[in-house]
């Protein structure tokens, strides 16, 4: 298959570039970089040394002889190339990563919140239109977020809601309540592509993604040449990620709050296997469908005391904090989605193992001379 992936320098959109040129399809990968300008705007570096992405493509084809073709695009700014490039290489398969994806970053001001609102809306917007005129056959995988959803004290659908209303039946998009001018991005992206598949016939898989954890994948390995980021400060960092590293560094693992928040996770690597499932299988032309890629929940308590357990085990000193939570979210709620679609595809789990854990932390030990203990305390607030 030839497929495109926007945002192929990030810690997504690398890996699922290599992953699927490993098994044979044709890659091109888009990416502007602005992410990484993103980081130093907010001091946030990885935890391993990142290489460029063409350092990345080259060392990638020297071990396996697979090419990822590249080409420098804004697609929030810069239509016409994102038009020209979709047309030379007539993808049959888009995967969109290309977005500001911190709901910290879009909290920190008005223009933290404009500047993310923009490049995804807008960046959504221009490929959707290119789509429309230069590959309108071509199905468009979206990375969403579970966040769309929040957390309504009713049960989570995939994407769609039977209601009946007054003796009448519709299905429509499942409400949305979500936390960040973030996670509101992706409702608004959700909004326009479900617009045109019904105007457009325009085919397109949502998959509202959960919080992803892990370093990397098989065929990235720990070959520092390949690696893909790895954040564990308070912006770009993400639970998991960040409190292996806490554990590594030995400050309190940070629990924000009452620690009930519970959120569906998954493991990197299934990442990578629900984007080959949705490209296998693909949404029929006009068809807007939606997939929640996760494959387990849990509260932030007891991530925290999972992960301080087996740090515990390992030898470390691991304790936890209940700081003061920075964002307006409920920190003990009701929390039942479903996540049936993927699985009904052949997804198989990888589940956060002790193992799992284990090789985190010890990809934080190798890394543990570059922790910036400064950044892993949130300074960004929402209220
Ligand atoms: N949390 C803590 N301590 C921390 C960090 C986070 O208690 O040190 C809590 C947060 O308050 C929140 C939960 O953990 O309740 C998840 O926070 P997170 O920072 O791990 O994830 P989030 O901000 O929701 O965003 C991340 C990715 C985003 C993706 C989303 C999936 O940055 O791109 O869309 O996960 S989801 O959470 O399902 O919306």
């Amino acid at each position: 298959m030839r497929v495109c992936v926007l945002g192929g320098d990030g810690y997504l959109g690398w890996p699922c570039s290599v992953y699927l040129s490993a098994r044979g399809h044709q890659v091109l990968t888009l990416d502007s970089f602005i992410k990484r300008e993103w980081e130093k705007k907010v001091g946030s570096e990885p935890l391993a040394v990142v290489k460029s992405l063409e350092h990345r493509i080259e060392a990638w084809r020297t071990l396996s002889g697979h090419d990822i073709a590249f080409r420098v695009v804004d697609i929030a700014n810069e239509p016409e190339a994102l038009c020209d490039a979709l047309a030379t290489f007539q993808p049959e398969a888009i995967v969109h990563f290309a977005e500001q994806c911190s709901a910290p970053y879009s909290m920190a001001s008005r223009v933290h919140a404009v500047e993310t609102q923009r490049n995804n809306v807008m960046g959504t917007l221009n490929l959707m239109f290119a789509v429309r005129e230069t590959c309108p056959e071509a199905h468009l995988v979206k990375l969403g977020t579970m966040g769309e959803y929040g957390t309504p004290n009713i049960d989570i659908e995939e994407g769609w809601l039977e209601v009946d209303h007054k003796g009448r039946r519709d299905r429509v998009l499942y409400p949305k309540r979500p936390g960040s001018f973030y996670h509101l991005s992706k409702v608004h992206d959700s909004a326009n592509l479900e617009f045109g598949c019904r105007i457009w016939g325009q085919r397109v898989t949502d998959l509202n993604q959960g919080v992803v954890y892990g370093h990397t994948i098989e065929e990235l390995g720990d070959a520092p040449d390949l690696g893909t980021s790895f954040h564990y400060d308070a912006t770009f960092g993400t639970a998991i990620n960040r409190f292996v590293v806490q554990v590594v560094a030995d400050v309190p693992l940070t629990v924000y709050g009452r620690g009930g928040q519970t959120r569906g996770y998954l493991n990197i690597r299934d990442t990578m296997r629900c984007i080959e499932l949705a490209l296998l299988f693909p949404a029929k032309r006009g068809e807007f469908r939606v997939f929640n890629q996760i494959t387990e929940n849990f509260s932030v308590n007891a991530l925290a005391a999972k992960v301080a357990r087996v740090g515990n085990a390992m030898g470390f000193r691991a304790r936890i904090d209940h700081i003061p939570n920075p964002r307006v979210e409920l920190e003990e709620h009701y929390y039942n989605p479903t996540y049936t679609a993927l699985r009904d595809l052949g997804l198989e789990p990888h589940l956060l193992t002790d193992r799992a854990i284990e090789g985190m932390i010890l990809h934080a030990v190798r890394h543990r001379h570059r922790i910036n203990v400064d950044s892993i305390l949130p300074k960004i607030g929402w209220a």
